[in-house]
């Protein structure tokens, strides 16, 4: 297996837990920025990683969105399961994980990039980064009116995730779903911001947790 991936984004961290907890090997290609497009589009039709490559006689050449592969591992390597026995808690689960890829993942992104633009500067304060980060606001349109509105997306996805404080993982049980990984992926970039750290330290736990158990390392800002 191949996967190509920005090091940094964390829709490729959700990929990668996928694999780590199908214990599968892979090999990992960092792509540029602003390049990928060359190689993406006419592999995949889209321009978004992360991309998989299964490299196996009969597999598609390249797979194309978190979500895709996640149901290309699950069938094709249905051990260890992420998908649950219970179809009602699937069902969650997979309203969950399209709400995380679709709205929790931009809205971490927003205020991510905006934090490392401005209070966090520190962290990577570099000609070079600096510049990476201008052009992912400008790209994405991230402007203090958007990331005031990403942070009230988050205020509300730590209540709706509100059964991780108490429980190891999201829908219960003694084993983790899809939305559990997508929710550690998603939301790992937050490990960085202070004012996270401090207000939802559960929510930290539960992402090392996870990493853990995909035998990922862990992401900047949390450590073991
Ligand atoms: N829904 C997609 C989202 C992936 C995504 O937004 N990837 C970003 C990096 S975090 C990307 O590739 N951006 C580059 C582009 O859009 O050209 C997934 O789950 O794979």
């Amino acid at each position: 297996m191949h996967l190509l991936q920005f090091s940094t984004s964390h829709y490729c961290r959700k990929a990668r837990l996928l694999l780590g907890y199908k214990r599968l090997a892979y090999s990992v290609e960092n792509l540029t920025p602003g390049l990928h497009i060359l190689k993406l589009k006419p592999l995949t039709g889209l321009t978004t990683v992360p991309v998989l490559q299964p490299q196996q006689a009969s597999a598609p050449e390249a797979i194309a969105d978190s979500t895709a592969i996640w149901r290309y591992l699950e069938q094709s390597q249905p051990d260890p399961p992420l998908t649950l026995s219970d179809p009602e808690q699937q069902q969650q689960a997979a309203l969950l994980e399209d709400w995380l890829d679709e709205s929790i993942g931009t809205a971490t992104r927003f205020v991510y990039y905006d934090y490392r633009a401005n209070a966090g500067k520190g962290i990577d304060p570099s000609l070079m980064s600096q510049a990476v980060i201008a052009i992912v606001r400008r790209q994405y349109s991230i402007t203090p009116a958007a990331v005031k509105l990403a942070e009230q997306r988050l205020a509300m996805a730590f209540q709706v995730l509100a059964p991780w404080r108490r429980q190891p993982f999201l829908l219960g049980g003694d084993r983790p779903s899809l939305a559990d990984l997508t929710a550690a992926a998603l939301l790992s970039p937050l490990a960085l911001l202070p004012h996270y750290r401090q207000s939802q330290p559960w929510l930290f736990a539960r992402i090392t947790e996870i990493h853990h158990c995909c035998q990922e390392p862990l992401p900047p800002g949390l450590s073991d």
